[in-house]
């Protein structure tokens, strides 16, 4: 399988409920302008249509970024709009299943909220994980307690695949996940939901970066 790492910066997220009255493209369009490399389109309560749609426009506006593209839950969707990879939660289709569809030379995320889960991504042949929520968070429905920094600490110390942090971070607590050591980092409503979303993502996404440079 090829050697993947996410990109050090923002791993970006769509979300309707933080974008309230914004334009879909259009903030999406921002946060890849902002300088985000991954970009997950995460939508719940859509027809597949609409699914395929969107996520048939964002395939477009990532490749015009360069930008990886992955789509949430959806196997059909990530295959039919050619997207990069999939991420999948717990009770999603098990990763050696997806493997078989998507094949190998493609991305698949799982989150995880525990070593036991962590050892396990490693074992199904994930490419990545996700290590959240960190804090809490309003924005992800039946959402569990908060992962903590411990469990971040964990990860840093014991697996050596790829992770994106999430769940809670915001400005105003991001230099601690960025002090344990976190390359990715998830933030949500903090840049969907900002007043202007490219200059945000801009500034957080530089921040993520010259941290890891210096
Ligand atoms: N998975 C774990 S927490 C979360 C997801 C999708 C939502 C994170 O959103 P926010 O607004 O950055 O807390
Ligand atoms: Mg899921």
């Amino acid at each position: 399988m090829k050697k993947f790492d996410l990109p050090t910066g923002v791993y970006a997220i769509t979300d309707s409920k933080s974008g309230k009255d914004k334009n879909f493209l259009e903030y999406c369009e921002d946060l890849l302008k902002g300088g985000a490399k991954i970009l997950q389109y995460r939508e719940k309560n859509r027809d597949s249509k609409k699914l395929l749609r969107e996520a048939q426009d964002l395939r477009k506006l990532t490749l015009k970024y360069k930008a990886l593209f992955i789509v949430n839950d959806y196997l059909d969707i990530a295959l039919l709009s050619e997207a990069d990879g999939i991420h999948l939660g717990q009770d999603d289709l098990p990763i050696r299943e997806v493997r078989k569809i998507l094949g190998y030379d493609k991305i698949i995320g799982i989150s995880t909220h525990n070593p036991q889960e962590a050892q396990q991504a490693i074992a199904d042949g994930a490419d990545y994980i996700g290590v959240g929520p960190i804090f809490h968070t309003e924005t992800k429905e039946d959402v569990g307690d908060p992962v903590t920094l411990e469990y971040l600490d964990f990860i840093n110390k014991n697996i050596s695949l790829p992770y994106v942090a999430i769940g809670g971070i915001k400005e105003n607590n991001i230099d601690k996940v960025l002090s344990m050591g976190a390359k990715s980092i998830c933030l949500v409503s903090e840049l969907v939901g900002a007043n202007n979303t490219f200059e945000t993502t801009k500034k957080i996404n530089n921040l993520i970066k010259n941290w890891h440079k210096s």
